[in-house]
């Protein structure tokens, strides 16, 4: 009993305390050329990759012009503030929203955050540019918003529960 108690525990500890290794393995779910460019945005220099909510990454299209695009759960490094990294096909430049850059008066933490994955079609119809896909992010049990590109920026609609 006591063996496996403490088997248990260790399982644990390291969900919790990722170790080098670990991290480095959870890179490898990721696309090697999308990593290597996210690794080379400025905007990423400030930040680390959040790896406390599984998956750390969602893949679409979010601006709707067809190529695929990638967000990412990040880190501040210096504030510690979380919130989503985006690299768009159709924008030369990377986007944060969160992580200490306030976002349509949603606050510029993204903590809260515990769930995502990206919305369905028929949620950003007549909202997004094109078929730009948004993503559904949520504080579980609690409640979200959908985050969507209008064609210029990153807009959030409230009081909405994906299906
Ligand atoms: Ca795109």
């Amino acid at each position: 009993m006591t063996k496996l108690i403490l088997t248990t525990l260790a399982i644990l500890s390291s969900a919790f305390g990722q170790t080098d290794a670990q991290i480095e393995y959870m890179k490898w779910n990721m696309p090697t050329s999308e990593y290597k460019e996210l690794k080379t945005s400025l905007l990423f220099k400030e930040c680390d990759i959040r790896f406390d909510v599984n998956p750390f990454f969602q893949r679409d299209d979010f601006d709707g012009d067809g190529v695929i695009d990638l967000a990412v759960l990040v880190e501040n490094k210096s504030n510690g503030k979380q919130g989503i990294h985006f690299s768009l096909s159709s924008q030369e430049s990377k986007i944060l929203i969160g992580a200490g850059k306030t976002f349509d008066k949603r606050g510029d933490d993204f903590s809260w955050l515990g769930v995502w994955r990206v919305a369905h079609p028929k949620r950003t119809a007549g909202l997004s540019k094109g078929s730009a896909r948004g993503l559904w992010v949520e504080k579980p049990e609690s409640g979200g918003m959908l985050i969507y590109w209008d064609g210029t920026n990153f807009k959030r609609k409230k009081d909405v529960f994906d299906e």
